[in-house]
C-alpha cells in the first residue's frame, strides 16, 4: 500500500469550501422562521459571522452572495470589507422567487414582462459580479408548473433558453454561467430545470462558460449523484457543488449529516481527477440553512464534514484499486474504497491545521473565543437579517 497521507496533507491544506452568507441569518421552514440571538442585521455582520468560520478552519475562503438579500450600496466597498476580514465574495446568487409577479414563474413565464424582469435582476446579478471582482453566477429558477395543462412545457423551454441565451451573452470572458436544478419544489407538476439532464443540455447551447452545478439535495431518493459527477467532469461541465444534506426532500441540512458515505462517494470521483483545489475551477459551496443548531459553529461541522470525506478519498490507494479493476477484483476493488472510507481521518486533519497554526479542534477554539456572547451582547436593534430578508 502507497503512503498518501503526505499528498492527502498537501491538498487538504490548500482545500477551500464556499459558505452561504444565508446560512448565518435566521431561516426556517415555510411553517416557522425561528430567531435566534446575535445574528447578523446586514450583510457586513454576515461577512463577520463568515470570516469566523475561516479563522477557525482556514478551509472557509469565501462567501457566497445572494441578491437581493445582500443588497448593499457599494459592492466594491462590500469587496474590501471580506478582503480585510481574510475572506473573499464568491459566486453571485439570483433570486426569481420572492415576488408577486413570478407567482406563475421568472424566466419561463408567459408574460414577456415579468421575463424582462426577471432577466433585468439577473443583468443586475452580473453588475455586481464585475463590482466584486466575483466569477460565477449561479441561477436556480423555482418555475414550473402545478397542473396538467397549466402552460406549455415546450414553450416553457423555449423561454428560459431565450433568457439564458440573453444572460450568457453579458458574462465577461472570465465568468461563467452556474445553472442549478431541482427536482421539484415550489413547482410541483413540472420544474422547468428539473434533472441535470436539462441544465447540461441548456448548458451544452450557451456555450462553455456554462456549467451545471448539482446540489446535493436536490435529487430523487436513491440517484447516484456520485455518477453525475463522474459524467459532468468527463464533459468539462461541472461547474460547482451546493453541498448540504437531505433526509426526504430538499431541505439544507448540514453537509455529511444524513450520508456520509455519499458524499465520500462523491469526494472520490473528484480525488481521482484531481480537482479538489480551488485552480480546478469547480465552485465547492455549502448552500444550507441552520434552523435549529448555531449557524457559526454548524458551518464549522460542515466544513470539517466535507475535509473528512475528502480525506478519506484522498487516502484511497488509486494503485491498487486500478489493479484490482484490471484483474477483474470486484471484492479487492471494493475493499480498496471501504479501507479509505474507514480510516479515522480526524487525527489528519487535526494534524493539517496544526501545521497551519490552526487549534486542531475548530468548534472548541470557536466556542472558547467568546465570540458568540460578543454579538449577542453587541448586535441588540436594527432586524436581523433572516431568509429572504
Ligand atoms: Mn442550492
Amino acid at each position: 500500500m502507497t503512503d498518501r497521507t503526505p499528498y492527502a496533507k498537501q491538498v487538504l491544506a490548500a482545500q477551500s469550501i464556499e459558505m452561504p452568507s444565508w446560512a448565518f441569518g435566521n431561516s426556517g421552514t415555510r411553517f416557522k422562521v425561528f430567531a435566534q440571538q446575535g445574528v447578523p442585521r446586514d450583510p457586513y455582520e454576515k461577512l463577520a459571522d463568515a470570516a469566523q468560520v475561516q479563522r477557525y478552519t482556514g478551509a472557509a475562503g469565501s462567501v457566497a452572495l445572494h441578491i437581493p438579500w445582500d443588497k448593499v450600496e457599494d459592492y466594491a466597498d462590500l469587496a474590501r470589507h471580506a478582503a480585510e476580514l481574510n475572506v473573499r465574495i464568491g459566486t453571485i446568487n439570483s433570486n426569481t422567487f420572492q415576488d408577486d409577479d413570478y407567482m406563475l414563474g421568472s424566466v419561463c413565464h408567459p408574460d414577456a414582462k415579468i421575463r424582462r424582469k426577471a432577466v433585468e435582476h439577473l443583468l443586475e446579478c452580473v453588475d455586481i459580479m464585475d463590482a466584486t471582482g466575483s466569477t460565477d453566477l449561479k441561477l436556480w429558477f423555482a418555475d414550473g408548473t402545478n397542473y396538467p395543462g397549466q402552460d406549455s412545457i415546450a414553450g416553457r423551454q423555449d423561454r428560459l433558453a431565450e433568457v439564458l441565451a440573453e444572460v450568457y451573452a453579458r458574462l465577461g470572458d472570465h465568468q461563467r454561467l452556474l445553472l442549478e436544478y431541482k427536482l421539484f419544489e415550489p413547482s410541483f407538476y413540472t420544474t422547468d430545470v428539473p434533472d441535470w439532464g436539462t441544465a447540461y443540455a441548456h448548458c451544452l447551447k450557451l456555450g462553455p462558460r456554462a456549467q451545471v452545478v448539482i446540489d446535493t439535495g436536490h435529487h430523487a431518493p436513491g440517484t447516484n449523484i456520485e455518477f453525475i459527477v463522474a459524467f459532468l467532469l468527463r464533459e468539462g461541465r461541472l461547474g460547482g457543488f451546493d453541498f448540504n444534506s437531505r433526509f426526504y426532500a430538499d431541505d439544507d441540512l448540514m453537509v455529511g449529516a444524513a450520508d456520509p458515505f455519499q458524499l465520500f462517494r462523491i469526494m472520490h470521483e473528484l480525488a481521482l481527477r484531481e480537482v479538489i483545489l480551488p485552480e480546478s475551477g469547480i465552485a465547492y459551496m455549502l448552500d444550507q440553512c441552520h434552523n435549529i443548531e448555531p449557524k457559526i459553529p454548524g458551518q464549522i461541522r460542515s466544513i470539517m464534514n466535507v475535509q473528512e470525506a475528502t480525506a478519506k478519498a484522498l487516502l484511497v490507494d488509486r494503485d491498487a484499486l486500478e489493479a484490482a479493476q484490471q484483474a477483474g477484483d470486484v471484492l479487492g476493488a471494493n475493499a480498496v474504497l471501504m479501507d479509505a472510507y474507514n480510516t479515522d481521518v480526524r487525527p489528519l486533519l487535526a494534524e493539517v491545521r496544526a501545521e497551519q497554526g490552526l487549534d486542531p479542534d475548530p468548534l472548541a477554539a470557536y466556542a472558547a473565543s467568546g465570540y458568540a456572547d460578543r454579538i449577542k451582547a453587541d448586535r441588540v436593534g436594527g432586524s436581523q437579517a433572516g431568509w429572504g430578508a
